[in-house]
């Protein structure tokens, strides 16, 4: 991942052209592509490579399986091109050691409490258990919700200086100072940039409130 901008933009843009150009235009400004399963589906897994080549990408597949298949899809992941993959830590902790080690020194990234309104019922509770479990493995970081900064604050305090990603500004209602203030290291930025008129003239315009929390 690049460290400039601590914008992550969350291409979940169905339309592989629209996409493609929404790349171009903030490729550069950005310090990583997170790619999802919306644009996997409709653009292909081709898409990860050819997004690979404007910026370093994240794979946020969420991988949430036995350890023999977490390993299959880190592979295809990390194989065409990924700089880093999105894991669920619900499933233990021998599941995210199989994606660490298929990433061999490569980012992966543990989800723990998720932004959405849902995420309060079953991943907020756990989830400092999620962040400890990230810290013993040797993961690179967390996803931590930007809609609840308290949370961001709270699983700071367990993980460190491990990374933390945070979702949920922007469409989901949460601010980027503030969780900035908390302690996110990095902004995920879906429709606020995607949707824009002008995805180069919003970009910039967050990394300068960025720049200023
Ligand atoms: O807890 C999470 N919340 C969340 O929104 C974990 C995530 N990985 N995400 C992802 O971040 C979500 O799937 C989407 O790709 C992005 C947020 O996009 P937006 O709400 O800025 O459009």
């Amino acid at each position: 991942m690049n460290k400039g901008s601590r914008i992550v933009l969350a291409l979940d843009e169905t339309d592989k052209k629209k996409a493609l150009h929404v790349a171009d235009e903030v490729g550069d400004l950005v310090d990583a592509i997170k790619i999802n399963w919306p644009l996997v589906l409709s653009g292909g897994p081709d898409m990860i490579t050819e997004l690979s080549r404007r910026s370093p990408v994240i794979c946020d597949f969420k991988v949430a399986d036995i350890p023999n298949t977490v390993r299959l899809i880190a592979e295809q992941a990390f194989s065409r091109g990924a700089s880093g993959l999105i894991v669920h830590a619900f499933t233990g902790s021998d599941s995210l050691k199989s994606a660490i080690e298929v990433a061999g020194g490569r980012d992966v990234f543990v989800v723990t409490e998720m932004s959405h309104p849902g995420g309060r019922e079953f991943t907020a509770p756990l989830a400092e258990e999620f962040a400890a479990m990230a810290v013993n493995e040797g993961a690179s970081g967390v996803i931590a919700p930007a809609t609840r900064p308290d949370r961001i604050a709270a699983i700071r305090k367990i993980i460190g200086d491990l990374l933390i990603l945070s979702p949920g500004v922007g469409a989901q209602g949460g601010s980027i100072s503030s969780a900035i203030r908390n302690g996110a290291d990095r902004i995920i930025v879906g429709r606020s940039i995607y949707n824009a008129e002008n995805p180069r003239e919003v970009t910039e315009s967050l990394i300068k409130e960025i720049a200023s929390s």
